[in-house]
C-alpha cells in the first residue's frame, strides 16, 4: 500500500504529521516525530524571534469522552535560532521532509524571520502561522484578508522557498471565497487548514469553573469536536485554491477513516495534534493500519484513486 505524497520537490514516504504544536517543542520531541516510522515529515512549534514561555497554566484541557480539547498554550517556543539549528543539522541526515512553522506577533516579525529563513540554508517547507487564537490582544491575521493580502504580498516580494500558511477554520461560504482569492494570488506551495477552532469555552461541571487559566477560560478547540469543521474547510478550499496549491489536512483525527474523509475531501498530506497529545506517537501506528485496512476493503492501493473522490447527492 502506497501512503506517498507529494509538494513540490518534496517527496513524502507516507502522509501522516505531527500537527504545529503537538509533541515539536524540543529536539528530543521533534526527534520523536521523526523516528516514528509511520510519519512522513515532521513540522516544528510555531516560532517567534526571542524564546516565549506561553500563557500561565492550566493551559490545555483533554475532554471526557474523547470529544476534543481545548488549549491556550500562547506560543510557547524556545525561539527561532533554536530551530534554525535544529532543522540545518536534522535535514542533513533524515530523508524525512521539514516543516519550519513561524508566527510573529507582528507582521515585521514574520518577514524578519522569512528573511532569515531566504538567506540560510534550510531546503525544507516553510508555514506562516496566521492563526494563533491564544495570544491575548493579538487577533487571528487569517480573519483579516486586508492584512493576509499585504503580509504575502510582501513575503513574496523576496521569498523564493516553498511557502505556505496555517489558516483558522472558516464558516461563512463568502470567507470561502474571500480567502481563496487572496490565496490564489501567490505562488503558495500548500495550505494548512484548519488550525484550532478558537476562543470556545469549556466547563468543569463539578466545580462549574472553566478548564483552563488565559484568558478567562477561552481556548482554542481541537480533536472529535472539530471534524466536520476540519473536512468542510479542506473540501471548500479545495474546491477553490488552485491545483499547483497543495491542501494539507489538519483538525479532528484521531481514525483511519477520519484520514480517510480528510482525503475524499482533497487533502494531500494530514496533521495529527489532539490526538497525538493524548496518545503519543502510537497514534501513527494505530491510524496508519485503520487506514490501510479501509482501503483494502474498498479495493485500492494508492491515495490517488481516493483524493477529492467525495461524492454529493444529486
Ligand atoms: O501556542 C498556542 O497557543 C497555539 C498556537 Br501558536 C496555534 O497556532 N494554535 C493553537 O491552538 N494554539
Amino acid at each position: 500500500m502506497t501512503l506517498s505524497a507529494q509538494i513540490r520537490d518534496h517527496h513524502f514516504d507516507h502522509i501522516l504529521l505531527n500537527a504545529a504544536g503537538v509533541m515539536c517543542q524540543t529536539t528530543e520531541e521533534l526527534d520523536q516525530i521523526i523516528e516514528t516510522s509511520n510519519t512522513g515529515a515532521v513540522v516544528t512549534k510555531s516560532a517567534t524571534t526571542a524564546p516565549r514561555p506561553g500563557n500561565p497554566k492550566p493551559r490545555y484541557h483533554e475532554m471526557q469522552d474523547n470529544l476534543g480539547t481545548i488549549n491556550s498554550m500562547g506560543l510557547p517556543n524556545e525561539g527561532f535560532d533554536y530551530y534554525l539549528d535544529y532543522v540545518l543539522d536534522k535535514q542533513n541526515t533524515t530523508s524525512k521532509s521539514i516543516f519550519f512553522s513561524i508566527a510573529g506577533l507582528t507582521k515585521q516579525e514574520n518577514i524578519d524571520m522569512l528573511h532569515r529563513l531566504q538567506d540560510s540554508n534550510f531546503n525544507g517547507l516553510v508555514e506562516l502561522n496566521l492563526s494563533c487564537p491564544n495570544v491575548p490582544g493579538k487577533p487571528q491575521t487569517a480573519y483579516d484578508f486586508e492584512a493576509t493580502q499585504a503580509i504575502l504580498e510582501e513575503a513574496f516580494a523576496f521569498f523564493t522557498g516553498d511557502l505556505g500558511v496555517k489558516l483558522p477554520p472558516y464558516f461563512d461560504i463568502v470567507h470561502f471565497n474571500q480567502i481563496a482569492e487572496v490565496l490564489n494570488q501567490f505562488p503558495l506551495a500548500f495550505v494548512n487548514t484548519i488550525n484550532s477552532i478558537g476562543n470556545g469555552l469549556v466547563i468543569d461541571p463539578e466545580t462549574d469553573t472553566v478548564v483552563i487559566k488565559p484568558k478567562g477560560g477561552f481556548g482554542g478547540l481541537g480533536g472529535t469536536i472539530v471534524k466536520a469543521t476540519a473536512l468542510a474547510n479542506v473540501r471548500a478550499l479545495r474546491q477553490r485554491l488552485n491545483s499547483s496549491i497543495k491542501v494539507i489536512g489538519t483538525g479532528g483525527v484521531t481514525s483511519g477513516r477520519d484520514v480517510y474523509d480528510l482525503i475524499l475531501c482533497g487533502a494531500d498530506l494530514i496533521e495529527i495534534g489532539s490526538q497525538l497529545a493524548i496518545e503519543g506517537t502510537p497514534v501513527f501506528d494505530r491510524v496508519t493500519d485503520e487506514l490501510t485496512a479501509i482501503l483494502k476493503a474498498k479495493g485500492y492501493d494508492n491515495l490517488n484513486q481516493v483524493r477529492g473522490q467525495l461524492q454529493i447527492i444529486e
